[in-house]
């Protein structure tokens, strides 16, 4: 199996660091979706960071569906089963994704765009979309850690710390940690495991 794209995607990097948690073992093929454009079209005309060459050759897009493949494939699960559990843990993972997505968009934004078509009442209200995400996830881990150890780590636990690195990675500027002192510790907590030391995002 292939996993195909970019570790400073955090798209990418929570999947590859989901699939070594699973002990599903596969080969990361560290293409870009801009700089090897055409190279990447070759093996998903889609150009999807993540993608997820399986075995029978099938090309399988987007994190979420990759880490449920690779759960059933290993049995196992990041998410807990109890269902109380289960929800606070998707509730995260969702706040984590979002992060991850108006970072992109933020980024994308500023990079893609040419400097005089910005548009800054739209920068303005993804900046709010993102305080918020991180806002969310500050309250829920200040009323209730998320374990950052390896053997028990859950899908929030790695998505949140994964979107946390990537916004300061990117977005450093804009998200101080100073304002969300519990995320930043439990990301620098997580940032030491074995797990992501394997899977840097630069
Ligand atoms: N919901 C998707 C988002 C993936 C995504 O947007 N990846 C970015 C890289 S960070 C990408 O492929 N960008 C290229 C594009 O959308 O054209 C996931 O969870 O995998």
């Amino acid at each position: 199996m292939q996993l195909v794209g970019m570790l400073d995607s955090p798209y990418v990097r929570r999947a590859a660091i989901s699939l070594r948690l699973l002990g599903v073992p596969f080969a990361h093929r560290s293409l870009s979706v801009f700089s090897t454009f055409a190279q990447f079209r070759d093996i998903n005309p889609v150009v999807k960071a993540p993608t997820l060459v399986c075995d029978d050759a099938t090309v399988l897009m987007d994190s979420t569906l990759i880490i449920d493949h690779a759960q059933a494939l290993s049995g196992r699960s990041l998410v807990p089963a109890d269902p109380a559990q289960r929800l606070r843990d998707l509730r995260l993972t969702g706040l984590a994704l979002a992060a991850c997505e108006k970072t992109v968009q933020i980024v994308y934004e500023h990079n893609l765009r040419p400097a005089e078509k910005l548009h800054q009442p739209w920068v303005d209200r993804v900046r709010s979309q993102l305080v918020a995400a991180y806002a969310g996830l500050e309250a829920e881990l200040a009323a209730q850690p998320l374990s950052a150890q390896q053997e028990t780590m859950t899908q929030a636990g790695v998505s949140s710390a994964v979107a946390w690195s990537f916004t300061q990675l990117m977005l450093p500027e804009l998200i101080s940690a100073q304002d969300f002192p519990v995320l930043a510790a439990h990301a620098a907590q997580a940032e030491r495991l074995p797990v992501f030391l394997d899977t840097p995002q630069v």
